[in-house]
């Protein structure tokens, strides 16, 4: 049995941040029904196509076990099987731009008189507001979050980051959203509304940044590299490059082979738990004892000191060779992996966290499968569905279309051309 099993999600999400929520629904067992435009779908099928013909990976990678129905929501027929296919389902999933739902003549309270019970579950780039009406892709989502102001050095421009906070991050969130109000439906029998802003989620993210931008008013931030550099705070959370964002100093430093190699690094952490030892392992005994290094508030003007002596010992390894060294002695490093080495980890495969998906039209590829691991609820990822894959199944089986009735709908131009 899987957690989600019994629970048909009507999944009218589209490029990123929808869909991750979904695929993550599905893969817990829900039955996700993705309904997309005929002969259109889902614009990401056509995005980044690397195999001429087939669904893009920027697809197949967001939309595994799904079914597909080519659907269109405004014709008149088309509308009364989204009537059909709200009264069946617990969950109808969105993140059109906003007012575009209510634009079909399906707003909250024309959802919730067709059925009581749903959960409607939306993601918008911002909450309501002056901003409510944008529409917003990730890295927008990132810089209006907070992330991109603190991303990056402090003497270059803001960064966005390649983890797809905005979209992916806001897909966790509603998620949660999702079965939490499943959950109290469960007491109250009755649905409600979830809505989460990308705004808001990379916010969530950003948190520990908010918090620096509160301690500045206490002083300057002295874990931040540029305390030790003697270089002013101003009056906002600066970009700490690569320092870390807790308590202990933190940095990439060089291993051996970077000269050639964009990722012979590796991050190097001088928790004061393990102080000593990192004194032992780079050679620096003296310093386990010598003022102004012994103890961890002594050390912070001097961290540009420390970590050229940390990073003289690295670049005589490899950054696993570092790894394998610290580790015995719980000193926290972390080799700088490229996704070449991650797509060749075995480790990942045997947990289930990387997979290979066979698809008709593309082959195998790679892909990330279920990072959240149920013990009793087991994930087998299957592939993307085609466009309109299951559209008759989705009449016939979910809501029970068939003889004339079923015919009309077929001839109504509501549907596409129907494979079977
Ligand atoms: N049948 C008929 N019409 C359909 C349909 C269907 N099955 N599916 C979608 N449409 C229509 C919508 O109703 C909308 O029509 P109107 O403009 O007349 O209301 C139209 O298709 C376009 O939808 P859209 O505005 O959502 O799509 P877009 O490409 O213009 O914008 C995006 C994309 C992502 C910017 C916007 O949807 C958005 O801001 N979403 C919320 C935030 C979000 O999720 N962003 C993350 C995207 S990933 O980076």
């Amino acid at each position: 049995m899987k957690a989600l099993e019994g629970i048909r999600i009507l999944d009218f999400t589209h490029v990123q941040s929808g869909p991750t929520c979904t695929q993550l629904l599905a893969w817990f067992g829900a039955d996700v029904i993705k309904v997309e435009r005929p002969g259109v779908g889902d614009a990401t099928r056509k995005q980044l196509m690397d195999v001429p013909d087939a669904d893009s990976l920027y697809f197949t990678m967001l939309n595994h076990n799904k079914r597909s129905i080519e659907l269109n929501s405004k014709n008149e027929t088309g509308k009364q099987v989204l009537t059909r296919l709200i009264e069946e389902c617990d969950v109808l999933v969105e993140n059109f731009a906003p007012g575009a739902l209510d634009r079909m003549g399906f707003s909250w309270e024309r959802i919730q008189e067709i059925n009581s019970r749903i959960v409607m579950a939306s993601i918008k780039g911002f909450g309501p507001g002056k901003y409510e009406d944008c529409k917003v892709y990730e890295n927008v989502a990132q810089c209006a979050g907070g992330s991109a102001s603190t991303t990056g050095f402090r003497d270059g421009p803001p960064l966005v980051t390649g983890a797809q906070i905005g979209d992916s991050g806001t897909g966790l969130h509603l998620a949660l959203g999702i079965v939490t109000a499943l959950f109290q439906r469960e007491k109250s029998g009755k649905g409600q509304k979830v809505t989460c802003a990308m705004q808001d989620s990379v916010l969530n993210l950003a948190r520990v940044k908010l918090r620096d931008q509160q301690r500045l008013a206490s002083g300057p931030l002295k874990e931040y590299s540029q305390f030790g550099e003697g270089i002013p705070f101003g009056e906002a959370t600066p970009r700490a490059g690569n320092d870390s964002g807790g308590g202990q100093p933190g940095r990439i430093v060089k291993c051996k082979g970077w000269e050639q190699d964009p990722n012979a690094y590796t991050y190097f952490i001088i928790q004061a738990a393990v102080w000593e030892k990192v004194c032992d392992v780079i050679g620096k005994p003296e310093w386990k004892t010598e003022d102004g290094f012994a103890k961890p508030a002594d050390r912070l003007d001097k961290l540009n000191v420390i970590f050229e002596a940390i990073e003289q010992w690295t670049m005589t390894m490899s950054k696993f060779e570092v790894m394998d060294t610290c580790n015995p002695h719980d000193i926290p490093v972390g080799p700088i992996l490229s996704l070449k080495e991650i797509s060749e980890d075995q480790g990942l495969f045997d947990t289930g966290t990387m997979v290979r998906v066979d698809h008709p039209e593309r082959g195998e590829y790679l892909s990330v499968g279920c990072p959240i691991k149920l013990s009793d609820s087991s994930v087998e990822v299957t592939r993307s569905p085609l466009l309109g894959e299951h559209t008759s199944q989705v009449l016939e089986d979910v809501l029970g279309y068939d003889g004339e009735a079923l015919q009309q709908v077929l001839d109504s131009g509501a549907v596409g051309q129907v494979k079977r």
